[in-house]
This record gives structure tokens, C-alpha cells and sequence, in this order.
């Protein structure tokens, strides 16, 4: 595979490159791509060197498979050019996510929906994904009447500028400002921008998001999305009315069963996913399940995933090693 990494020199991009090493994916030539900023820039992938080139330059190469991880406009603009010269784009920004002529992926749920045809493929937001990793095998048993999702959402989300604002700003040293407000010893509940509706764009790609990759829109999904001081990890409380009722024995069973899914979950021995733990895994970790006793067949629960990897880089590796394993690239 001729592979290109686009927004190599990035934060999801930096995780990119380290996973698809660690999982060997079969990469015989790689292409470095950055903005014109970073050009000539040196990275490493498996112990060689390789110089950042820039879009245009890639596009002439014409790889077979360009993963994206450089912000929604730069998506918008060139993943059609890179479909255009037969390219497959696995997409990690919001550019491509809603466009129904667009598959929104998470591989254990419905990777079969991949064909050949699919030159621009979509990876969801990174608590999207950890959301619905843990909702697809309980709605399947259960049928999901309305979810509630309140998240405490890392820095490493906003990218590079608001990692550097915390460091700064726990060092007691003059900072550029990524958000509006100190975010050490805060908590901001304002994730991306705000919309016409009062929400933010954050809490939409929670509410529409799971709907198309479950391929249901039958039940009702709201969210607040909160920025916390925390390094890397996205935690989620989640709440779950059902049609059905159900034990929390099945439950757990149901969600230890789950290709993707940790249960950690021991009110005994203070076991629960924590950001810290679910650093640098792939794995999704819930825990802290019980019943919500206000309201019949309803859950609530604790949802932890590291979100530069299955939030982002290695879910869309995911797709890529999908694609390939099933010749559709
Ligand atoms: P660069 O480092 O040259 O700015 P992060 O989200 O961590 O800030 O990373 C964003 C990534 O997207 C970086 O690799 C960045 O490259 C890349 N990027 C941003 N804007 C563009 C653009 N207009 N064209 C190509 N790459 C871009
Ligand atoms: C955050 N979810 O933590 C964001 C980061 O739509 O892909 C990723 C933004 C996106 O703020």
C-alpha cells in the first residue's frame, strides 16, 4: 500500500504513524503530508526518516490510501482531489461525517457497510465512537428508548495549543489562550463551537452521530460536553433508558463479550475506568453500572477511552485494515 498520512505532523497524526507501526500495517511506501508550514520537516516511522511534502505534492503521487487527520477544511478542500485521482481518504475531521452520501465507520459495528465505491470514508468523533462502542451490542438486545451523555472531555481533543495552554498554565507561566478561560483547575462546558440551537457542535456530533452509524433514528439522544483538565482520555457518564428490561449480570456479560470493550467495574475494590488508565490503550473501559432506580429498563453508566487512539488514529487504521483485508482498496 502506498499510504499517506495528512496532518502527519499533529497530534493525531503523531499517534497515526505509531500505530500503524505497531500494528504492521502493510505500508510499502509512505508520504508525510503537512501544510506548507512544515515542509521539508523530518519525522520518523519505524526507525526511517522521512521529509513532510505537501498536498499537492502528495495528490501527484496518487496513493492508494490517505488517512486525514488535518482539520475540517483542509478534508473539505482536498479529500475530493485525492478521491479524484483514485485515492481512498479515511477522513478523522467533521468535514465528511453527516454527508448522507458518506459511510461514518466504527469498524465493530459496521464496517460491512464498506464497498469498493467508497472513495471518502468518515471516522466519527472521538466520544462518539467510544460511546457507541459500548450502546451497539445493548441496543441490539434491548432497544434504546433515550440516551443522556454528560462528557469530561481531555485537552488533547483541542489539539496542541490547548496542551500547551494547561502545561503553561500549571507552570504559572504567561500562555496563548486556546480557550476563552484558564482551563487548569477548571472545567469548561464548551467543547468546539457553539450553534444557533445553544449547543455546541461537540454535543450535535453526539446526537447525530451514533444515529447514523447504529442506522437507526429511532431513538432520542441529548448531550453537554464539558472541557476538563485532564492530559489525555475522554470520560463519559451515560445514561440509557431501554424498550426492554435487563439484568446488569447480562449486561456486563453483554459488554465483556464486546470485541473492543473492557469492563472494569468493582464497587468493592474501587474499580472503574479512569483517563490515566485508558492512556495509550485501544481498548474502550466501562464501569461504574447500575441501575437508574428513578425509572424502569434505564442504566447508567462510566465510559473511558484513550481519544487519539480508538478515538481517533486507530479507529481510522481500523477502517484502513478493513479496506484492505476485504480488497476494497
Ligand atoms: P502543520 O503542523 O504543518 O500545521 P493539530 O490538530 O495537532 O494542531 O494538528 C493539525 C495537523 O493538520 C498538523 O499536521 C497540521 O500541519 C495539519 N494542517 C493544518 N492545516 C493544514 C493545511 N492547510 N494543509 C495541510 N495540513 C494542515
Ligand atoms: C474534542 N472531539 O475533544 C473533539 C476533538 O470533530 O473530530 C475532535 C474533533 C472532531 O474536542
Amino acid at each position: 500500500m502506498k499510504v499517506a498520512v495528512v496532518g502527519a505532523t499533529g497530534m493525531v497524526g503523531e499517534v497515526m504513524l505509531k500505530v500503524l507501526g505497531e500494528r504492521n500495517f502493510p505500508v510499502s511506501e509512505l508520504l508525510l503530508v503537512a501544510s506548507e508550514r512544515s515542509k521539508g520537516k523530518t519525522l520518523s516511522f519505524k526507525g526511517k526518516s522521512y521529509t513532510v511534502i505537501t498536498l499537492q505534492e502528495a495528490v501527484a503521487e496518487k496513493p492508494d490510501l490517505a488517512i486525514f487527520s488535518a482539520g475540517g477544511e483542509t478534508s473539505m478542500e482536498w479529500a475530493p482531489k485525492f478521491a479524484a485521482v483514485g485515492t481512498t481518504v479515511v477522513d478523522n475531521s467533521s468535514a465528511w461525517r453527516m454527508d448522507p452520501n458518506i459511510k461514518l465507520v466504527v469498524p465493530e459495528i459496521n464496517a460491512h457497510v464498506l464497498t469498493k465505491k467508497d472513495k471518502i470514508i468518515a471516522n466519527p468523533n472521538c466520544s462518539t465512537i467510544q460511546l457507541v462502542l459500548v450502546l451497539a451490542p445493548l441496543h441490539k438486545a434491548y432497544t434504546m428508548k433515550r440516551v443522556v451523555i454528560s462528557t469530561y472531555q481531555s485537552v488533547s481533543g483541542t489539539g496542541v495549543k490547548a496542551v500547551q495552554q494547561m502545561e503553561n498554565e500549571v507552570a504559572g507561566r504567561k500562555t496563548e489562550m486556546a480557550y476563552p478561560y484558564p482551563i487548569h483547575r477548571n472545567a469548561l462546558p464548551h467543547c468546539d463551537v457553539f450553534m444557533e440551537n445553544g449547543y455546541t457542535k461537540e454535543e450535535m456530533k453526539l446526537a447525530r452521530e451514533p444515529k447514523k452509524i447504529l442506522g437507526d433514528d429511532s431513538f432520542h439522544i441529548t448531550a453537554t460536553a464539558v472541557r476538563i483538565p485532564t492530559a489525555g482520555g475522554h470520560s463519559e457518564s451515560v445514561n440509557v433508558t431501554f424498550e426492554m428490561d435487563f439484568t446488569l449480570q447480562e449486561v456486563r456479560q453483554l459488554l465483556n463479550e464486546t470485541p473492543g470493550v473492557i469492563v472494569q467495574d468493582n464497587p468493592e475494590t474501587n474499580t472503574y475506568p479512569m483517563p490515566i488508565y485508558a492512556h495509550d490503550k485501544d481498548d474502550v473501559f466501562v464501569g461504574r453500572i447500575r441501575r437508574d432506580e428513578s425509572l424502569p429498563n434505564s442504566l447508567n453508566m462510566w465510559i473511558v477511552a484513550d481519544n487519539l487512539r480508538k478515538g481517533a488514529a486507530t479507529n481510522a487504521v481500523q477502517i484502513a485494515e478493513y479496506l484492505v483485508q476485504n480488497n476494497l482498496v
